[in-house]
């Protein structure tokens, strides 16, 4: 760094152990009672499930941004009728390197260096790019030292940047052409406007270069400061009025990643700013937003001026929250929140993209291979390594194996309702990021990982952490 301010990047101050204050210091990982090669054995069908749908993809269509699983066609994520970025090598760079499958991630990396190329004249949107691509890329950097991949990351960051600069309010406009910089659509939404920093933050102090820590944070900075007297945000906002265009309140899509951001913020830069800023949301998203029904946990959506209850819809991708629960100090919620969706899973089998928690029934039957209920296992077993959470996540596994498994790779649920369940055909970029790695981490113990620092991004990308 060039220039550091108190609040600016440096080394990670607070790890998930401190976040609980030394209790978890009492759990040793010796004190998981079941043996580990029962454990290591989960572990190893992972690595082989892992190494099985790279190379369907890499003889499909190596390079498509994804594979269709079903027909073994690639897919466009970012340009439907331009180049394809190779999202899925770009997402699973880490994984293979944890995974320790070296020539996977050696061909990988080298047809990153040798064909990326982010000159094109079209547009992207600006969330997904830099979760996926920017994140995947500094993921990869940070496990290979790959010099390139950082250059590429750099690079990209600067092409999305327009987005930022050009708000008057600071708070990212949702597309950019990477090639001109012409930005486009200023309504917005929180987890859009707030999921930067952890990425930006790392190449800002791998680079030395501040601007790339400020930007994002003068984004949230306006976010915060637009949230109602009981301390909630909307989930949808104009970026050049600032005005709110909805009162609806959710710690599920469009909002999940902005609240993460902000724990994620102040555990990987010390940012105290954003933990303050956590702490205030948790409070009252704890007070306006948690009901208990049938003795579960759950988080309705409510009126973000006054907290009354909107409806009871729970969005899948909100199991993050029980996670973050605990990561932001707050266990017990975390447990029990994960404990409700573990309940849907025994009941379901597979998770619903969403679901009513007052008839405990699907209200959205697909699930696009969803990562965020291994997530949460994952970020409870970091904080206490409690068989507990392997236990939900072999469950997790087992039940896309048995259910998502196709010729060539893993395939979303079009209904998880029929049987059998009727596969949609498609496998995000996510799926090589997320919960391969998940599990990998919680059942092998690799050595390629540390588990007492570390941290992993909102689309499960290491950017420390990596041995
Ligand atoms: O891109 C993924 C990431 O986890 C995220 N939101 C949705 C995706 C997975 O469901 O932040």
């Amino acid at each position: 760094m060039t220039d550091r301010a108190p609040n600016s990047p440096g080394r990670p101050t607070v790890t998930r152990r401190d976040a609980l204050g030394g209790l978890l210091a009492a759990v040793p990982m010796e004190a998981v009672a079941h043996p580990m090669r029962g454990w290591h054995a989960v572990a190893e069908d992972v690595r082989a499930q892992m190494r099985w749908a790279w190379h369907a993809y890499a003889e499909r269509c190596f390079g498509q941004d994804q594979i269709k699983p079903v027909s073994g066609a690639g897919e466009a994520f970012f340009f439907p009728k331009g180049r394809p970025l190779g999202l899925s090598i770009v997402e699973a760079l880490d994984t293979l390197y944890l995974m320790g499958l070296d020539d996977e991630l050696q061909s990988g990396v080298r047809w990153v260096c040798d064909t990326l190329d982010f000159d094109i004249d079209g547009e992207v949107q600006v969330f997904e790019t830099s979760i996926r691509l920017v994140g995947g890329l500094l993921s990869g950097w940070c496990a290979t030292r790959e010099k390139k991949l950082l250059a590429l990351a750099r690079d990209l960051t600067d092409r999305l940047s327009p987005a930022f600069d050009k708000s008057p309010s600071g708070m990212p406009y949702r597309f950019v052409n990477l090639k001109t910089g012409a930005v486009r659509d200023p309504v917005s939404f929180p987890a859009e406007i707030g999921t930067y920093l952890p990425e930006w933050g790392t190449l800002s102090r791998a680079v030395g270069e501040r601007r790339y820590y400020d930007l994002p944070k003068r984004a949230v900075t306006a976010l915060f400061e637009r949230r109602s007297k009981i301390d909630l945000v909307a989930d949808t906002i104009n970026i050049e009025t600032g005005a709110w265009q909805s009162r609806r309140a959710s710690i599920g899509p469009p909002c999940d990643s902005y609240f993460e951001y902000l724990w994620d913020g102040w555990q990987l830069f010390g940012d105290r700013d954003l933990k303050e800023w956590y702490d205030v949301h948790a409070r009252a998203i704890a007070k306006h937003q948690a009901v208990q029904v049938d003795g579960r946990l759950w988080f309705p959506q409510v009126d973000f001026e006054t907290g009354a209850i909107l409806d009871h819809h729970q969005s899948e991708l909100a199991a993050f929250y029980a996670g973050l629960l605990g990561q932001g100090g707050d266990m017990a919620r975390g447990e029990s929140y994960l404990k409700s969706w573990a309940d849907v899973q025994a009941r379901f089998q597979v998770l619903p993209e969403g679901f009513d928690c007052l008839r405990f029934a699907p209200d959205r039957v697909t699930n696009a291979l969803r990562p965020e209920f291994a997530d949460s296992c994952l970020n409870l077993f970091l904080l206490r390594p409690d068989d507990r959470w392997r236990e939900y996540a072999r469950v997790h596994f087992e039940a896309m194996k048995a259910t998502s498994r196709a010729p060539f790779g893993f395939s979303g649920i079009a209904d998880i309702t029929t049987r059998p369940m009727k596969q949609d055909d498609s496998c995000p970029g996510y799926w090589w990021s997320e919960q391969m790695k998940y599990y990998w981490l919680l059942f092998s113990d690799t050595p390629r990982f540390d588990y007492q620092i570390n941290y992993l991004s909102t689309e499960g990308n290491v950017l420390l952490g990596s041995k």
